[in-house]
């Protein structure tokens, strides 16, 4: 398991975040990234590694290159327009869009944004293109000598679209490992989403595509963000017809349930023959997680990683989400000695 380490995720650190009417103490920090590396050590993982420098261009098969431009100036478009804070949109539009991104940055910001928990900082583009790098060398690391990679990475990706960003999420650093596999050879590329939360970003970037397959397995978006993606009856569009597969789970689910969408998933992607796959790792499944409502336990996160592995694929995992308890790095570690089978 060759582990893939940035400490430029420190340059994304966002000072509060809108929760539940209020304006709170971020849950996505650095501090949980000192939780995982506690967590990962504990568990024996120590080797992590720095990522290899890739170019701009790797990052422009998933999004597009407004959406990039705009992640590249929004701070500096915020503060010239003597706007307080981190780049937070107040507007947003209707959708489907219509016609181009407005002039002023909190109109371009929300044109750009579907949820506001989403803060962009003045050193977020340079954070952004750390983790895009660790989720190239992972995928890339896997292209060249099969097995298995892990970016012990923040912040999650899995919400952000070719061109939006919401739930944490700036930069689709699944999806860019996903792409990047394809690019490197792999014909069938699954994604396999085990975060509390539907990776609607994901989803959304491969809807139309038959050559990567997406699995999501998490609440139900009647009762959990993202809310407006991750039903059943979602299973693609046009030539991605078939390729998109969704698992609702309702509130208090434990993990004997959540194992039969495992279970599920992992079939559909043995049908879909799949030459390699990404891992949304998210841990806030977890019993006690703040903001989320499924009732996991440590060691059912060893089972996770053990189920994974009779996929006998090589396997890409991009750390998601997980917050505000020490269990995250030991979950975390969990799936991956399972995988391990350590
Ligand atoms: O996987 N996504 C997350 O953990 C972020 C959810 C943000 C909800 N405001
Ligand atoms: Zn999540």
């Amino acid at each position: 398991m060759k582990i893939f380490y940035s400490d430029d995720h420190k340059l994304h650190a966002p000072k509060q975040e809108l929760h539940r009417g209020q304006m709170i103490s971020p849950h996505e920090g650095a501090h949980r990234m000192e939780l995982l590396i506690n967590g990962m050590k504990r568990a024996g993982f120590t080797d992590f590694n720095a990522p290899d420098t890739y170019d701009l261009a790797r990052l422009l098969g998933v999004h597009s290159p407004a959406y990039i431009e705009f992640l590249q100036t929004a701070y500096g478009r915020w503060k010239a327009a003597g706007y307080a804070g981190g780049v937070l949109p107040m507007s947003y539009p209707h959708r489907p869009r219509r016609g181009a991104p407005p002039k002023d940055i909190d109109g371009a910001a929300g044109y750009f944004c579907t949820s506001s928990d989403t803060v962009i900082t003045q050193t977020s583009w340079e954070c952004m293109q750390a983790i895009a790098n660790c989720a190239l060398s992972a995928a890339d690391h896997v292209s060249a000598a099969g097995g298995a990679s892990f970016t012990l990475t923040r912040p999650p990706g899995h919400h952000a679209g070719a061109d939006y960003m919401a739930g944490y999420c700036l930069i689709n650093f699944t999806a860019i490992a996903a792409q990047a596999l394809r690019d490197k050879g792999a014909q069938r590329v699954a994604i396999l989403d085990v975060d509390f939360h539907h990776g609607n970003g994901t989803q959304d970037i491969f809807y139309g595509r038959d050559d990567v397959f997406f699995a999501s397995i998490h609440g139900d978006p009647n009762y959990q963000f993202p809310y407006f993606w991750g039903h059943r009856d979602e299973t693609g569009e046009g030539l991605g017809e078939g390729y998109n597969m969704n698992y609702p789970l309702p509130p208090g689910t434990p993990y004997e349930k959540w194992k039969e969408a495992l279970l599920a998933a992992c079939q559909h992607i043995q049908k879909f023959g799949a030459d390699a796959v990404v891992v949304s790792l998210g841990v806030d499944t977890y019993e006690h997680d703040p903001i989320s409502t499924f009732k996991l336990k440590t060691p059912d996160y060893l089972d996770m990683g053990a189920s994974t592995a009779k996929l006998g694929l090589p396997s890409v995992f991009i750390m998601e989400g997980g917050y505000g308890v020490a269990e995250i790095g030991d979950n975390t570690a969990n799936v991956l000695l399972g995988f391990t089978g350590g």
